[in-house]
This record gives C-alpha cells, structure tokens and sequence, in this order.
C-alpha cells in the first residue's frame, strides 16, 4: 500500500543550549502525524553539513533558524508532498537534489536532517514497525542493545572550565545487561558527585550533564573516575566499567601546530606518547579525536602506534561522510568512527557511512550533538544498526536521558536483543 505525505511543517524551537532549532511534523494522508528534533554541535568539524542560522543580530544572536523552518514550509513541503511515505531513501535523495549543494547549504543541513528524521519515523509507524526494526529492516543489519558511554565530565567547547579535553566517558563493558549498564553508569555518577564535593570541587553541569569541575590535567579527572568506580564499588576496566575520552583535539590545537594541554605545548607525537601513558596507566578503551581533524599524517602514526591496544575513533576528521571515511580508511586512520546524523545530513548517507565502516572492519559509536532536543531518533538507530556504542552524554538531564529511556524501553520490551559491543 502507497501512503503519501500530505503535509510538512517546520517549527522554530529551542535546544537543550536554549539555542534555536527546529521540530519538523511529517503529516502522511491517512492521519499519522510524527515529529522530530533537530540538534546542534558546539565542536564542529570545518566538513560538516552546513546549518542554516539567520544572522539576524536582533534575534537571538543571530541564532535564529526562521530561513531553514521557510525552507521545510515552503521549498521542501512542495517538493515532496505526494511522494511515498514507505521510500525514505528516496525522499533523502530528492531533497539532496533539491538542495543542489554538497554541504546542504542552500536549503540548510538543519531543515534537511528535519525532515529526513520525519520521513524515517513515519515509514517505520506506516509499516507497523519500531523505529529501530524499521532500521534495521532497511540496512540489513542485526539489532543490538548498545554498550552506552556516558559523558560524566565535560571540558572544551562544553564547559567553563580549564579543562582541554572535552568529554570523559564512563563505558560500562562488562555490564552483563542495558539496564545494567545504565545502573552502572546512574552509580558511578552519583560518586563522582559525592567525591568531588567532598574535594571541594563546583558539581555544576557542562552542556552534556557531565560535571564541570575546575581541574585541568586530564590524568587528575581520570583519578577522580578510577576512584569514584571503584566507590561505586565496581571494577575499572574493560572487566566491569572502563574510560573513553574524546579531547575533541581540533578544539586545542594552536595556529603553530601544537597543541596546547593544560598549560603545555605539545607537538602531534608528545601528544600521542601522552595518549600511551594515559592507556598504560588507566583503563582507558577508546579515544575519539585525539589529534586535529586536519592533522592526517598524525592520525596514521596514533593509529599505528595505539590502534591495537584502543578504538580509535574518529569523528570531526570524518564528520560522518563516506567519501571522508573511504579517503581514511585508504589511509590506515583510526579503526572506529563516530555517527552523527546532522553531520552529513541525511538518514540514507548515514546509512551508507555505517555500511562503509562495517565493511571496513572498523567499529562505531552512534552519537548525539552537545545541542539537543527530547528526540530519541539516535537510540533506535544504534539499535537497528546493531552498532553497538551510542553515547548521549551524562546519565543527566532531560534531553540526554531521554536517549537512555528509550534504551531501557526498547530492551524491557524486546528482551531477546543481545547487548554489547558489536563484534566487527
Ligand atoms: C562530539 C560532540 C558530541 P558537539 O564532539 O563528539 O558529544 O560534541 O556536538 O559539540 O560537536
Ligand atoms: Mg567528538
């Protein structure tokens, strides 16, 4: 049976940053009505998708996205009212047509992801399916419960703070379950709180739930973690609750080269010896964007020198893109790549970049932006993908737990879903 869409409406809304972005509402002609959340990156790859922001000083900063919510009630609902609900693949690829641009720049990659999630919700809902299932159907993945990371401190773009690194990751490994993992991951916060006010450190937040405390040497927040686990009375390591870092390292490189890490200057390699003692002496699994996403000869050397002994993912270097990912993977970069949907734009290119990867043998974290919405999108898309990471920041506040939830929905009503690191 063929359902068509009957209507697309864009909103202008706020995100978890009380920054401005957008809700889309597919409408189909039978009645189903679906929406989505658009998020926001802080610490964005220069290759990403483009957004669309008005510039109009007088609102909102000039965060406004009146221009991208015209594009979906206008432009896009034209061009695609009529067409197939169950043929999301080529509703993303009319509106790539549509925009015409290669970063989506024209229409806005936000008034694309909109309207992309809406397209992908709608034909799991019209095919009877979870979103997840739909996925899953689609891609020819197996589902799986996702190993969840949780962003418990926050550094970089996302905080105050003078801590470099932007995310440390709390990775419950040996959980023997999701709702385990979560538990794993709810206790261990809560330590973490408990320790740092008794060390007279500030337990307020950073964008992504995580503490924001005012340390600056990375090795004295992986203390705090080693310690509160254990407080939590659990093993770190890969054998009960391990460490992921992403120093989101573009953010801390300087014009000369170097980068710049609590107070010191550092070149690629002394940076990459600094990544060995850290994984010699903490049980650290996986580090996401350890140098600059343009430092390409760097990448292959900490790939080289570290890449059997951690994930080394890559995420502004790659911003989701598969031709990006194919250039690096030619290129022996990383062994693991960061998702993010509002990257490259659509559901299908992502689709096509988790396919990539997976062919390729490298492993993959579905993630959220540090801007974000209650949309619970990426949950299902770990799942169905059977990917096996996601990470949606701390075990904290509305918008990150809701990520979470539908994890913990998804794995009490399908209890036959395993759970873990997906094997590659
Ligand atoms: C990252 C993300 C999400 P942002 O760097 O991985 O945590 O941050 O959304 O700011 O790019
Ligand atoms: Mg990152």
């Amino acid at each position: 049976m063929t359902l068509r869409i009957a209507d697309l409406h864009a909103v202008e809304i706020l995100d978890s940053r009380a920054r401005p972005t957008l809700a889309v509402t597919l409408t189909a002609e039978d009645g189903t009505r679906v929406r989505a959340g658009v998020p926001a990156g802080a610490s964005t790859g220069t290759r990403e998708a483009v957004e669309l922001r008005d510039g109009d000083a007088e609102r909102y900063g000039g965060q406004g996205v009146l221009g991208a919510v015209g594009h979906v009630n206008g432009e896009i609902a034209r061009a695609l009212t009529g067409r197939d609900v169950g043929s999301p693949a080529d509703v993303d690829r009319a509106l790539l047509e549509l925009d015409g641009t290669d970063t989506k720049s024209r229409l806005g990659a936000n008034a694309v992801v909109g309207v992309s999630l809406a397209v992908w919700r709608a034909a799991a809902v019209l095919a009877g399916r979870e979103l997840w299932q739909y996925i899953a159907d689609v891609a020819g993945t197996r589902p799986w419960l996702p190993v969840p990371h949780f962003n418990v401190v926050n550094g970089g773009a996302h905080a105050a703070n003078d801590l470099d690194f932007q995310e440390f990751m709390l990775a419950p490994l040996g959980a023997p379950s999701l709702p385990e993992a979560v538990r794993a991951g709810a206790e261990v916060y809560a330590r973490l709180k408990s320790r740092l006010a008794a060390e007279g450190f500030a337990t307020g937040l950073g964008d992504e739930g995580g503490f924001a405390p005012a340390v600056s040497r990375p090795e004295d927040v992986l203390d705090l973690l080693v310690e509160s686990i254990a407080d939590a009375g659990r093993v770190p390591g890969r054998e009960g609750v391990a460490i992921a870092l992403d120093p989101a390292a573009s953010e801390f490189r300087a014009p000369d080269g170097r980068y710049r890490v609590a107070g010191e200057s550092l070149t690629g390699d002394q940076l990459i010896a600094r990544y060995e003692e850290i994984v010699d002496r903490y049980p650290v699994w996986s580090i996401e964007d350890g140098l600059a996403e343009d430092d390409w000869d760097g990448w292959v050397r900490l790939t080289a020198r570290l890449g059997h002994r951690a994930q080394i993912m890559g995420d502004d270097i790659f911003v989701t893109n598969p031709a990006i990912i194919a250039a690096a993977i030619g290129r022996k970069i990383a062994n693991s790549a960061l998702i993010k949907v509002n990257q490259i734009g659509t559901v299908t290119e992502t689709l096509d970049a988790m396919r990539l990867c997976r062919d390729a043998g490298y492993t993959q974290m579905v993630s959220h932006r540090s801007g974000e919405t209650d949309d619970s999108f990426i949950a299902d898309l770990a799942v169905g993908t059977g990917c096996g990471q996601l990470k949606s920041g701390a075990p904290a506040r509305g918008e990150r737990i809701a990520k979470y939830n539908r994890l913990l929905e998804i794995a009490e009503t399908h209890p036959e879903l395993p759970f873990g690191l997906a094997d590659v």
